[in-house]
This record gives structure tokens, sequence and C-alpha cells, in this order.
């Protein structure tokens, strides 16, 4: 069985953003994992992989660390299972999307929640979560609290032109969900595990689809411990 290493949260939420695209990609290539949660402050227990981050998976004898070169993985040996890009273009177009979503989404959508994090990471990650991200964001845990509805500003902004393609459309990726819309899904299921403030209305095209994400594969992401 393949095997998953991601962030350990407090309450064992599965809190890890890009373990999340992990997650979904292996739920929708149809195969089974196991997960091995870690202390973000925890360098040993992943060193095995030659990196710092996670996701890591472990399939048979081959490593593979990073998101989006475990989706390659993915696909590439497992090509008889659905498709997690729909061929070489969608694979193109899919990479564009997750540097997008990486660069513009994850930066802007840190800021809004990363004080609400602090508070849900395991408690072993306290101190090194607090020097990392006050590192990243130049501020202050406090200070990014306080500019929540200036950081939620920016996000919504960032985050329009999904609503109106949702407005058209069911799936980022169409009719039905691929590896591009488990991107976009990594960075509002990262918020709605560490954060109790919900950043849509029930009316927006974003709310929807994120509601249609979480009733897939048997509810599979709804079902785990939240804010
Ligand atoms: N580009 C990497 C980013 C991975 C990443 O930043 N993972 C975070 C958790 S979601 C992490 O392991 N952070 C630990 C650290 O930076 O020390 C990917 O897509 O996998």
């Amino acid at each position: 069985m393949i095997e998953l290493w991601e962030l350990k949260g407090k309450g064992d939420r599965p809190y890890s953003l890009f373990s999340w695209r992990t997650r979904m990609a292996l739920k929708h290539k149809g195969l089974e994992f196991k997960s091995h949660p870690v202390p973000m402050s925890d360098k040993a227990a992943i060193a095995f992989s030659g990196g710092k981050t996670v996701p890591i998976i472990k399939d048979g004898e081959t490593v593979v660390r990073d998101s989006w070169k475990i989706a390659e993985y993915l696909e590439d040996r497992y090509p008889n299972n659905p498709s997690l890009f729909g061929g070489a273009i969608g694979r193109g177009v899919t990479q564009a999307f997750n540097t997008w979503v990486d660069r513009v989404v994850v930066p802007a959508a840190m800021p809004v929640i990363v004080a609400d994090v602090h508070e849900r990471v395991d408690p072993a990650d306290e101190a090194f979560f607090r020097q990392q991200f006050e590192g990243f964001l130049k501020s202050t845990l406090e200070e990014s609290r306080a500019r929540r509805p200036q950081s939620l500003e920016r996000l919504t902004r960032a985050l329009e032109p999904m609503q109106a393609a949702l407005k058209r459309q069911t799936f980022i990726c169409g009719t039905a969900p691929a590896y591009a819309d488990y991107i976009l899904f990594s960075v509002l299921q990262w918020m709605r595990v560490t954060s109790p403030q919900d950043i849509f209305n029930s009316s927006d095209p974003l709310s929807g689809w994120r509601s249609r994400m979480l009733d897939l594969y048997d509810a599979f992401a709804r079902n785990v411990p939240t804010a």
C-alpha cells in the first residue's frame, strides 16, 4: 500500500495544504494509502526523503517528494486509473494553474488564517511555526490577525476569476473534477481545517464548488476534524 507523510495537527486534524492535493489525487486514482502524520519540526522523521517538506509518498521502493512531482508520478505509474490531467495539454495547463495558485492564492490566504493555524498545530510545533511564519509574513501572528480584514479583501480579489469560472462550469476541470480542482481545493480545505471563520457567502460559486468537492469519494474530505 502507498504510504503518505503529512503534517500532524492538533486533535489529529490533517491540515497540511499541499498534502491535500496528494490525498485527493490518491482517491481520484482509486489507490489506498496509509498516512504517517509528523510534526512540522520533526525533520528527522522525513530525512529519508532527502528534503524538509511534506507531502512525501513511498510506493514500494519509490520515494517521491513534492505534491506536483507526486501527481506526475501517479499519472505515469497508474495510466489505466482515472486521469489526473486528461492528456499532455491538460498536464501543461494544470502545471501553469499549480504555479498561479502557489504564487498568488496561497500567499493571499496565509495572512488571513495564520494566527488561527498557529492555535491548531501540534503543540510540539508552536514555537517552530511562529518563527517560520513570522519570517514568511514579516510580521507577528498578532499583527496578521489585526490586519485580517485587509488580507481577506486581497484574497477575495485573487479568487474572483475562479468565482466567475465556476459560474459557468461545475468543476475547474469542466464536468468532472481532476487535479486542477484538487490544487485550489487544497487551499480552501487548509482554511476549513484550521480556521473557524468561513470566507464565502453560501451563494458564492466557490462555496457550491467546495461543497461538491467535500462530497467526493464518500465525503472523504468533509469527514475530518475541522476548526
Ligand atoms: N512545493 C512543495 C511545498 C511543500 C510544503 O511547503 N509543505 C509544507 C506543509 S503543507 C511543509 O512541509 N512545511 C514544512 C517546512 O517548511 O518546514 C509541494 O508542493 O509539495
